[in-house]
């Protein structure tokens, strides 16, 4: 007799084949666990992998991509587009030049703003591989106002504030806040367990968000899903969320913004 009857499943299935991937994407957000992202690679980039998280072919209005880059490895040349730029280092010390700056080192918690039209190298010059979370998003002119300036900082020395009156919510804005220049908003979001926003946020706001800590529950416009970190959401325009931490310690995502313009 065979081992199974030929209406059985085969012995192996493939990972997530019943009932285990948590990968979803649908018109308003998706959820994209890190496994099942593959590698990228960019001429514009040497000893580097990308991968894609989020980008114009899943709706959304900005880029965001991890880049994993080799020990020597970076930028092939000093890199000029018209989209601006922001890149949060995630793993090692990578150095990023702007411009006629000099090159500064950027290590774990480390972040950086390039402009539009700017030209910028982003380098690892260090023996081990580098992690950095890369955003890429067209710049809306704001009429009278010019773009803003580069920025280089490291997320460490930034204040935390908390504006809701909650306990254990807290709060970074790694961009100036308020700043009516920049068309997004790049913050980091504390959390102890348990403590979720005050309602169910729907609004016109897009979000890109990757789990830096902990874990937790996500409401993404009817259902709920688990998050852990590394995970990445992208949420949409309009698509209802919430977050409730459930993990034992502290909870905290990198999350994306667009902001400060108005409707066409
Ligand atoms: O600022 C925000 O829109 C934030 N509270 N949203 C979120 O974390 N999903
Ligand atoms: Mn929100």
């Amino acid at each position: 007799m065979p081992p199974h009857p030929p209406s059985a499943p085969p012995a192996r299935l493939p990972p997530g084949a019943i009932g285990h991937n948590r990968g979803i994407v649908r018109p308003n957000f998706a959820f994209i666990p890190p496994e099942g992202v593959l590698k990228s690679r960019l001429p514009a980039w040497q000893g580097t992998v990308a991968r894609f998280l989020a980008a114009p072919a899943l709706g959304a209005g900005f880029a965001q991509f991890m880049l994993e880059i080799e020990p020597g490895g970076g930028s092939a040349q000093a890199i000029c587009v018209a989209p601006q730029h922001f890149f949060y280092a995630i793993e090692g010390t990578v150095e990023i030049g702007i411009g006629s700056g000099d090159p500064v080192p950027l290590a774990a918690g480390g972040f950086a703003y390039v402009p539009p039209d700017t030209r910028f190298t982003l380098r690892n010059r260090t023996p081990a591989a580098a992690r950095v979370l890369a955003l890429k998003k067209r710049y809306e002119v704001a009429e009278a106002l010019p773009p803003p300036d580069p920025i280089t900082g490291q997320h460490q020395s930034m204040p935390m504030t908390n504006h809701t009156g909650l306990e254990g919510r807290g709060f970074k804005h790694l961009l100036p806040f308020g700043d009516m220049r920049f068309d997004f908003e790049m913050n980091m979001m504390f959390f102890e367990p348990g403590v979720y926003f005050p309602a169910v946020e729907t609004h016109i706001m897009e979000h890109g968000l990757f789990m830096l800590e902990g874990q937790g529950l996500y409401f993404l416009s009817e259902t709920w899903h688990e998050i852990w970190a590394e995970d990445f959401i992208w949420m949409g325009a309009f698509c209802p969320q919430q977050f409730y931490p459930t993990g034992a310690g502290q909870s905290a995502y990198l999350l994306y913004k667009n902001v400060n313009r108005d409707v066409a």
